[in-house]
């Protein structure tokens, strides 16, 4: 919250914003603005562990937008060639701002693209929490066998509109009724409550940690000090 309201005390000292978090201490190397430019760097960052020859994995996020920059098939392509320890993890929620898969994409799955680079590609039901754990869990077993990457694409949808000004009106009203019936929050805590993992109390409990936790962040990030203009070319490349 504070990274985001700009404030000193943000993960980037409020130079980041929501666009460029990025935290190195828990291995996050940040987030990019640039449709498709963290491709590459999950690339690099999956290099480096080789080269280091530590066991690490690296996860690259992006959307099906994404999948069609330059930069999603030069970097899949040259982490196939390395067999690097990369997991690819296309959220595919339909959309790419305002325009539909279908527009502007022949093929209906996103992982076929991996056959193009001779790795493993799988479609996973993104809004089911154990079904995305277990392609992970493979994946990750791959990469640190030394077989390479894998493509994992996540099938979901986008709850609201591109930003909190996109009122989604190209989307058809049926379409979304339907994908909220399949939030991954409570169909995952029915599972669990199914699977007699999980109590109402214990979900009444956590929901309430997690309302105070964000409640705690937004207090603190409002309370933060904005970075002085003396402090400006601080902690930046330049
Ligand atoms: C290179 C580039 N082109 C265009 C944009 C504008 N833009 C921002 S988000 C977005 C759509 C991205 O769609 P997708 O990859 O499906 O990601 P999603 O937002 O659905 O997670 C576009 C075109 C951008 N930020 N960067
Ligand atoms: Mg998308």
């Amino acid at each position: 919250m504070a990274e985001i309201l700009g404030k000193k005390t943000g993960y980037c000292r409020g130079k980041g914003g929501s666009m460029h978090i990025a935290d190195f201490s828990v291995g996050i190397l940040g987030a990019t603005a640039v449709v498709g430019a963290g491709i590459p760097i999950a690339t690099g960052a999956g290099l480096s562990i080789k080269l280091r020859g530590t066991h690490q994995v690296v996860a690259g996020f992006f959307g099906d937008g994404a999948s069609n920059q330059g930069t999603f098939h030069e970097s899949i392509n040259m982490a196939a060639i390395w067999s690097l320890p990369v997991i690819f993890v296309c959220e595919n929620n339909l959309y790419a701002m305002g325009t539909r898969q279908s527009m502007v994409m022949k093929i209906e799955s996103i992982s076929e693209r991996a056959v193009a680079y001779g790795i493993p590609g799988v479609t996973v039901d993104g809004n089911d929490v154990l079904a995305v754990y277990e392609a992970t869990q493979n994946a990750v077993n791959h990469a640190r066998d030394g077989e390479g990457p894998t493509l994992i694409e996540c099938k979901t949808y986008r709850h609201k509109g591109h930003s909190r000004f996109d009122p989604a009106t190209y989307r058809p009203k049926e379409e979304v009724e339907e994908w909220l019936k399949r939030d991954p929050i409570p169909r995952f805590k029915a599972e669990l409550r199914k699977m007699q993992l999980l109590t109402e109390q214990e979900a009444k409990r956590i929901e309430q940690a997690v309302v105070s936790d964000v409640e705690q962040a937004v207090k603190f990030a409002a309370e933060s000090p904005y970075p002085a203009p003396e402090e400006a070319l601080e902690n930046v490349y330049r």
